[in-house]
């Protein structure tokens, strides 16, 4: 049976430094047109669970106002059509996946998350090779790519405080730090990291202020991706609902290079593909989100090919658990 998922895709390339990641929307659907199989594989999304939120091309037309929060103003608008279309989602389908440009929009998906459920407790899987916990008040930056974990902790982990954030910058945080109805959506501690190997001092501050469980590519390859996705979900056995956030950027640069911030010993293609297969075998996993995808930087179309492959590896998976249920 096929199973009723809503796909939000986000074309946008706001919150990163390098202009491109927009294309990844369209690069993921000239991918499934590699085998003849997959024809038609994003036909199934041509219903009344599609939603796509366009900003695409905007990185450098438009000012950098805030130098601590780049791009703010339109991330909050983008923030606010996210959380819409996943809060919805969430409500009215079995399953929803966001496809998105750069990883900012991931603090829009958690936010509608929470909007959805405003009482239950929302764990999240971050696949990824940075934190992305930063503040205005901590980033070197002022990429928004690196904060949407921490606009929805309510932390801005002013211990480590590095800027000298200015009024209306804080003023524009604290906005979109409440979308979705409430600032606090989330804490720290009911994030799991996997293959986190590039981030700063002030992340790691905050990582271990909350105690919060970091797995390894190293520790994923020795227990393999299909034990440490079950551990995963044990270790967020009291939360109610659970988010899958897969950057592509967790992929080892020798799978490709097609993405905004390479980082070397990251996961092997089967590895993530066998880790999201298993993880969105749970009921209590309602919500993937794939992002960074850059295909201007890569060599042919492989990152997003590889993105497919974990795809329609998620579906297949999520059609089987519908196909369970019903
Ligand atoms: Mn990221």
């Amino acid at each position: 049976m096929v199973s009723k998922i809503k796909l939000v895709e986000v074309k946008s390339d706001l919150g990163g430094r390098r202009a491109g990641a927009s294309l990844g929307i369209d690069a993921i659907r000239i991918a499934s047109y590699k085998n003849p199989n997959n024809f038609g594989f994003f036909r199934r999304f041509e219903n009344e669970c599609y939603a796509r939120i366009n900003a695409d091309n905007q990185l450098f037309n438009r000012p950098n106002k805030h130098i601590y929060s780049k791009k703010i103003e339109e991330i909050i608008k983008i923030y606010n059509e996210t959380a819409n279309a996943v809060s919805d989602g969430i409500k009215n389908c079995d399953f929803t996946i966001v496809i998105a440009g750069d990883h900012s929009s991931a603090g829009g998906t958690i936010a509608g998350i929470k909007k959805a459920n405003p009482n239950k407790r929302i764990g999240v899987v971050w696949i990824d090779a940075h934190a992305d916990v930063h503040t205005p008040y901590t980033s070197d930056s002022g990429n928004m790519h690196g904060m949407p974990i921490a606009t929805a902790i309510d932390d801005d982990n002013l211990e480590c405080k590095f800027n000298d954030v200015d009024e209306e910058t804080a003023e524009l945080w604290e906005k979109i730090k409440s979308v979705g109805g409430t600032k606090k959506k989330l804490d720290l501690s009911d994030v799991v990291y996997v293959s986190l190997r590039d981030y700063e001092v002030a992340e790691s501050t905050l990582i271990k202020k909350y105690n919060t469980k970091v797995i390894r590519t190293i520790d994923l390859r020795l227990l393999g991706a299909n034990e440490t996705a079950h551990s995963i979900i044990k270790s967020l056995s009291h939360c109610d609902i659970i988010y899958v956030s897969f950057d592509v950027d967790s992929l080892d640069t020798t799978v490709s290079m097609g993405t905004g911030t390479p980082v070397a010993d990251g996961l092997f293609v089967h590895e993530a593909k066998e880790l999201l297969r298993v993880l969105s075998s749970y009921d209590k996993v309602k919500c993937i989100e794939i992002s960074e995808i850059n295909t201007t930087l890569d060599s042919g179309n492989k990152m997003a090919e590889a993105a497919f492959e974990i795809l329609s590896a998620v579906c297949r998976t999520i059609d089987i658990r519908f196909a369970l249920h019903n």
